[in-house]
């Protein structure tokens, strides 16, 4: 701009009538709605654990060469989420087999796992500081092939080996045919003590997480009575939609954007998760919402794949930790589309997906201890907050609204006079690409970092912030407060 214009525009701001005159009519007419966030600063609940971020893949891709610590992009991204948990289970789980031989063979196998596949892949976990929770195949009914193969990670996981699954859902065994249609979890836990009785005889200790369901509350205190001796987590799956074909619109786990950002749904998850969690807690047992990710069947494409589950995620993971939950775990596949947060294809190489920026939200606010909030508002909008370790509040605004911003008035920030804001945007809540945290984008390497972050002073009691439509912020507040 030449310093004539430069001159101009100042003196037509300061005439007061410029900004008018130029803003596009659109801008011009967008609707503001308000919001009254309250902070209770005084109530810090318990701190979320150094362990809470996870992803979760099939049992199967622990045959392939992903998990390799030479793979730096996919070790950069992963790394990026601080420390968390991989769980390797799904429903590829009871087709997965393991051998010390090479060039076994099994019926129907999707992948048959061997020492070398388990050393890449404890190698990786050392290499993150991602503790592994593994699956074994319960669905072939075959305990000494599990049993060798825990052995086998005993040995070469050492303290990296959180805990094993047996099976996948077993609660689904009889609608899915991996058992017949009078399966019940009596059955189950037979086939569980045998399982148990093999794997203790290899050795001396078995940390066990279950019962990887994914309905039927029962099956969970069933297992934390019937296998408490070994059980050291307690794992419930979680979909709040299902991409199942069959599903109508009115179905409100129907995959939709709607559906997905509505606090309704956000409010049925946390329901529960909340009696699972109480359950476990009560048994001594942390829980892991040990699978999860924003709709089953792979997810929906313009949906599960889009910014708006960026969104999701953030409000979903403040929810959960909020709980009391000891962490989550997203599903995760290769294949780039649908719900997973990474993928890899042979033009691009690994890459994160819309979601993934939600999880580098979550990361980048750093843990803490949540703080009760309550928003008084009309709009689609989610307020959470922690009291950070530096003894720094942030607080975290997600704007659902499609097209409308809010502005937002955060009582409760003890005195604190400035803050800077942390975005999460994207050029529409559809969107798959141009998705930036902290106006910054993941780097080809699979580095980011963010870019100079806005400051807003507030007056020592309330700070303003306004949240545009379909974005979310992190309201560092204190003066030092930086995400990273
Ligand atoms: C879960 C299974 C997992 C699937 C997922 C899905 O454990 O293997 O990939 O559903 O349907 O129930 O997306």
């Amino acid at each position: 701009m030449n310093a004539r214009i430069a001159l101009l525009l100042m003196l037509a701001t300061s005439l007061g009538g410029f900004s008018r005159a130029v803003e596009p009519e659109t801008k011009a007419m967008e609707t503001v709605l308000e919001a009254r966030v309250r902070v209770q600063s005084d109530r810090p609940g318990p701190a979320i654990s150094s362990q809470f971020m996870g992803l979760s893949f099939e049992a199967s891709t622990l045959a392939t060469q992903h998990f390799a610590s030479t793979n730096r992009v996919f070790r950069q991204l992963l790394a990026n989420l601080g420390t968390g948990v991989l769980r390797f289970g799904g429903n590829y789980v009871e087709h997965t087999f393991w051998s010390r031989e090479k060039g076994a063979v099994f019926p129907d196998a999707k992948a048959v796992l061997g020492p070398a596949d388990l050393d890449r892949l404890f190698a990786f976990s050392r290499d993150i500081q991602w503790p592994v929770i593994l699956g074994l195949n319960l669905g072939a009914l075959m305990p000494e092939m599990a049993a060798d193969e825990a052995a086998y990670a005993v040995e070469a996981g050492g303290a990296q080996l959180l805990a094993f699954e047996i099976g996948n859902e077993p609660e689904l065994y009889r609608k899915n045919g991996v058992r017949g249609t009078n399966y019940v979890y009596s059955d189950y836990r037979r086939e569980l003590d045998v399982y148990r009785g093999a794997m203790h005889a290899r050795l001396k200790k078995v940390p066990l997480c279950g019962p990887a369901h994914a309905s039927n509350f029962g099956w969970l205190t069933n297992f934390l009575n019937d296998a408490r001796s070994d059980v050291v987590l307690a794992s419930r799956h979680h979909y709040p939609m299902s991409a199942d074909p069959s599903f109508k619109p009115d179905n409100p786990r129907y995959t939709s954007l709607e559906n997905l950002l509505s606090a309704a749904t956000m409010k049925a998850s946390a329901k529960l998760i909340r009696e699972h969690q109480q359950a476990s807690s009560k048994m001594g047992v942390p829980l892991r919402v040990g699978e999860t990710n924003t709709a089953s069947r792979g997810g929906k494409a313009g949906v599960s794949d889009s910014f708006a589950s960026a969104l999701w995620a953030v409000d979903y993971l403040f929810t959960v930790a909020e709980l009391g939950v000891e962490g989550v775990n997203f599903h995760a596949y290769f294949r780039c589309g649908g719900y997973t947060p990474v993928c890899w294809d042979a033009k691009t190489g690994y890459r994160p997906l819309p979601i993934y920026y939600g999880l580098l939200l979550f990361k980048a606010v750093g843990g803490g201890r949540p703080l009760p909030v309550t928003c008084e508002t009309s709009a689609n909008l989610a307020a959470h907050a922690v009291l950070a370790a530096d003894g720094g509040q942030r607080v975290i605004l997600v704007n659902k609204e499609r097209d409308r911003a809010v502005r937002v008035r955060i009582e409760g920030s003890a005195g604190a006079r400035t803050a800077t804001l942390l975005r999460l945007s994207a050029p529409s809540l559809e969107s798959t690409t141009g998705i930036l945290l902290g106006g910054a984008a993941v780097q080809v390497d699979g580095a980011w970092s963010s870019g100079e972050l806005e400051a807003i002073r507030g007056d020592g009691k309330t700070f303003e912030v306004s949240v545009p439509a379909a974005s979310a912020v992190v309201v560092l507040v204190g003066s030092g407060a930086k995400p990273r």
